[in-house]
């Protein structure tokens, strides 16, 4: 078959910015993921407050987007590379601070382990501030008991 159509994907993408205008920043971002090429958002959580976890600096805002798309792992985590760099990322020490993060939580059913992209994310599972906004728009992604785990978290949903 020529040219054969790629297959719909559904993954979901983290956001968070604790750097600038992290509210506006994550918004924002929300609406590039799904201008990305071949990429439609099917949902976005709400937006969140949480305290710093293993990290420095000041609150974060975090979210969570499902899209559908026919971009590769790879190709997806490149893309959203694009969209933290033109937040003005910099990358000064791990967990720095930073004004937008935007990591691959899920790629379908797809398991990577490769140097720079591993999916499932290895940490989601011990993250309040990945668990409830993937709950709240896939509750069937996330258990009670991953919840209960991460209960002690801080977290906040923004109206
Ligand atoms: N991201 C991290 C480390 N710690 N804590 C919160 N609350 N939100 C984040 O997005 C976050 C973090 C590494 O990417
Ligand atoms: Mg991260
Ligand atoms: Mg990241």
């Amino acid at each position: 078959m020529a040219n054969p159509e790629r297959p719909e994907v559904l993954a979901y993408v983290a956001l968070g910015a604790n750097l600038g205008d992290a509210r506006a920043s994550v918004r924002a971002a929300m609406q590039g993921v799904a201008a990305l090429p071949q990429t439609r958002n099917i949902a976005c959580s709400s937006l969140y407050r949480t305290a710093p976890f293993e990290a420095a600096g000041p609150d974060f805002i975090n979210a969570v987007v499902a899209v559908s798309t026919r971009l590769t792992a790879p190709e997806l985590l490149l893309n959203l590379q694009r969209l933290e760099n033109g937040a003005g990322r910099e990358r000064a020490y791990r967990n720095a601070p930073r004004t937008l993060d935007l990591d691959i939580l899920l790629y379908g059913d797809a398991r990577i382990t490769g140097p720079t992209l591993q999916v499932p994310h290895p940490r989601m599972g011990e993250r309040a501030f990945v668990l409830v906004p993937l709950a709240e728009i896939a509750p069937d992604k996330v258990s009670s008991a991953q919840l209960q785990a991460v209960a002690s978290q801080e977290i906040e949903r923004l109206v």
